[in-house]
């Protein structure tokens, strides 16, 4: 029988400092347009699950082999998890424990190949991850990676370049995927270059995982062996990562995650995979996917026609990558100045940047969590304004503010998911 005596004291009585950083970030989230295109809202109920007794227990291993007493009940979550996710992506294994997307690549590179192999990726300033074989990350430093980038006119992928790489070096993997290319990847052709030199093709779908759920994106599905994703971006899902495969490689998978990367695995995310994975099949998904592109390509046709430059000329993502150059700013500088007027983005290097990652040439944005507040064409137009006005005015803090003020606005009209009352 409970009483009183068994509830626990709340945040508020326990931490009141945290609790206070907490309630200004749910605030911040609302007042604020959120454009980093790897961000966005979680609902409530996958922050439930989150935040649910899930987080207690221990379950080393894979349902039903695990190294622990106690795991029917969890057992149970992380099957829905994986059967959800195997038929929405379509592929036949789905491994749910990666704690990011970071650990789903690492723990495919440690299944599937040896340390000292050659593997091809897309390089950082095209548009790769660190985890694509970056020198400072522990993929580059233990795998012989071999980078392929965009052609310098298209800001493309270019293809025919990439298969003459692969043939020249052999790779054992070739990675597809990236975190700041505002278009389509060809996972068919992609598959076309690693048969012909006998490589397994990786699609690292972690921007476009919702589009590719909700149909707005080719999948990877039937052309890649293993694909990675997280599951925080496009998916609206808790932070974390995942990997599907084909049986051929689900052992050498599981076996990458645990043991041989990870340890035991989060249930709580799990459970709030889980969830993200049910609401992601809905018709209402593949509304937010498509509108969320939608979107993409108004603000970037909004941006167009106020005289800035995009990377490849627009978009067919979520996502956009602003060259701020012509208007005389660096990424780091642009994306200070939007900051201030409450327009939140991130700064990232162009094909071919002279600037370093730490500043950068280019304002990288999405509109993602943009969408998941009911914004549309009408308000990206706004939005769009809004981004070029301020960009303008970078020097002008007061102009800059009054921008804001406009900006707060707009957000109250389309609120964020709320947890709080406000
Ligand atoms: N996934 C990266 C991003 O796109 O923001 C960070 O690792």
């Amino acid at each position: 029988m409970s009483t009183d005596a068994n509830f626990e004291p709340t945040l508020a009585e326990v931490d009141p400092q945290i609790a206070d950083i907490v309630s200004r970030e749910e605030s911040r989230q609302s007042s604020v347009l959120e454009m980093i295109p790897s961000e966005n809202y979680a609902s409530r109920a996958v922050i439930e699950s989150v935040g649910s007794v899930l987080t207690n227990k221990y379950a080393e291993g894979y349902p039903g082999a695990r190294y622990y007493q106690g795991n029917d009940i969890v057992d149970e979550a992380e099957n829905l998890a994986r059967d959800r996710a195997t038929a929405l992506f379509g592929m036949d294994h789905a491994n749910v424990q990666p704690h990011s997307g970071t650990q789903a690549n690492m723990a495919v590179y440690l299944g599937l190949i040896k340390p000292g192999d050659t593997v091809m990726g897309m390089q950082l300033d095209a548009g790769g991850h660190l985890t694509h074989g970056h020198s400072v990350n522990a993929s580059g430093k233990l795998y012989n990676f071999v980078s392929y980038g965009v052609d310098r006119e298209t800001e493309t992928i270019d293809y025919d370049a990439m298969l003459e790489l692969a043939k020249e070096h052999r790779p054992k993997l070739i990675v597809v995927g990236a975190t700041a290319y505002p278009r389509q990847i060809d996972f068919a052709r992609a598959r076309a270059i690693a048969d012909e030199v006998e490589a397994v093709l990786m699609a690292d779908m972690a921007h476009i995982a919702g589009l590719i759920a909700g149909g707005a994106h080719v999948s990877p599905a039937g052309h890649a062996q293993v694909v990675t994703t997280s599951t925080h971006k496009t998916l609206r899902g808790p932070r974390g990562g995942m990997v599907l495969c084909d049986q051929k490689y689900a052992r050498r998978v599981d076996r990458g995650v645990f043991p041989g990367s990870q340890g035991g695995p989060m249930m709580n995310v799990i459970a709030g995979k889980a969830v993200m994975l049910k609401e992601a099949a809905t018709p209402a998904f593949q509304e937010y996917a498509r509108q969320t592109v939608e979107n993409a390509q108004v603000l970037a046709q909004t941006l167009e026609d106020a005289g800035l430059r995009l990377v490849s000329g627009g978009t067919e993502t979520h996502l956009l990558l602003v060259d701020v150059t012509p208007l005389g700013l660096l990424g780091k500088v642009a994306a200070e100045a939007l900051e201030v007027a409450g327009i939140v983005t991130n700064y990232n290097t162009i094909p071919f940047d002279p600037q370093p990652p730490t500043i950068g040439s280019g304002v990288r944005m999405g509109t993602p969590a943009l969408t998941t507040r009911g914004m549309r064409a009408e308000e990206m137009k706004q939005v769009g304004g809004l981004i070029a006005r301020a960009l303008e005015v970078h020097q002008d803090e007061a102009a800059l503010v009054s921008i804001g003020a406009e900006v707060a606005e707009l957000c109250e009209a389309f609120p964020a998911p709320a947890l709080s009352p406000r």
